[in-house]
């Protein structure tokens, strides 16, 4: 390999040493009854689990309102009991209301940070009436919620109450090397009420794993490079 292929294969290989990886599941999934059942369905035994049963998030969860930019709220001020069939454990549910009501004032983008970067996060999403939400992974968009980037979306339409609105299941995994430090709802497309539940993530990352995988790259490339010079 001469030192051109070394460059040309660092340029390639860098940029998509990020990336993550989202798999999505039918609200078919839901399972009341035997909840280990449907963890590990959705792939997520094991995870740390917020459920929104109570007032008080679990450790590592800070949630971002775009009604009060800037502002992490480690507890919500109210538990929201659904009666629309949005749960996806238990009986309540988190809406995109700074107060955790049934909007409005409803907030466009709800952000869940995890102040310990995490490998791999999960979220319920119910009350999608419209298409082409996005999902975010660090602030970047990685998928809009319709049928093509998620097969299991169901869409449901002005179901009422007692109607089945859960939407989808979906689950974010980082690659190797690789930090999801906020997810994120943005539903500014459409402005409407939404709902979230089962938050799930697991992985405590070291601190900056992705700039100690690229200097452990760079390391071994540099030595390649000094190899294939000699
Ligand atoms: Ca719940
Ligand atoms: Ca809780
Ligand atoms: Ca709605």
């Amino acid at each position: 390999m001469n030192q051109r292929l070394l460059l040309i294969f660092l340029f390639i290989f860098v940029p998509f040493a990020s990336a993550f990886t989202i798999t999505d599941f039918s609200p078919s999934l839901y399972n009341p009854n035997d909840t280990p059942a449907m963890d590990a369905a959705l792939g997520i035994t094991g995870y740390t689990i917020e459920d929104f049963e109570d007032t008080t998030l679990v450790d590592n969860l800070a949630i971002e309102y775009s009604t009060s930019p800037g502002a992490l709220q480690t507890s919500i001020p109210q538990v929201h009991l659904t009666p629309f069939n949005t749960e996806w454990d238990g009986s309540h549910i988190l809406s995109n209301d700074i107060n955790n009501n049934y909007g409005p004032p409803t907030a466009n983008i709800v952000t869940f940070h995890f102040s310990q970067g995490v490998d791999s996060v999960g979220i319920g999403v119910g009350e999608f009436d419209r298409l082409n939400h996005s999902l975010l992974v660090n602030g970047v968009v990685v998928a809009l919620f319709n049928q093509t980037d998620m097969p299991g979306f169901e869409q449901v339409i002005n179901s009422g109450p007692g109607g089945f609105a859960r939407n989808v299941y979906v689950r974010i995994d980082a690659e190797q090397g690789e930090t999801i430090d906020s997810i994120a709802i943005d539903i500014s497309n459409s402005t409407e009420r939404v709902q979230f539940d089962h938050l799930a993530f697991t992985g405590n990352a070291v601190p900056e794993p992705s700039s100690l995988s690229l200097f452990a790259l760079t390391i071994f490339l540099s030595g390649l490079v000094r190899f294939c010079v000699r």
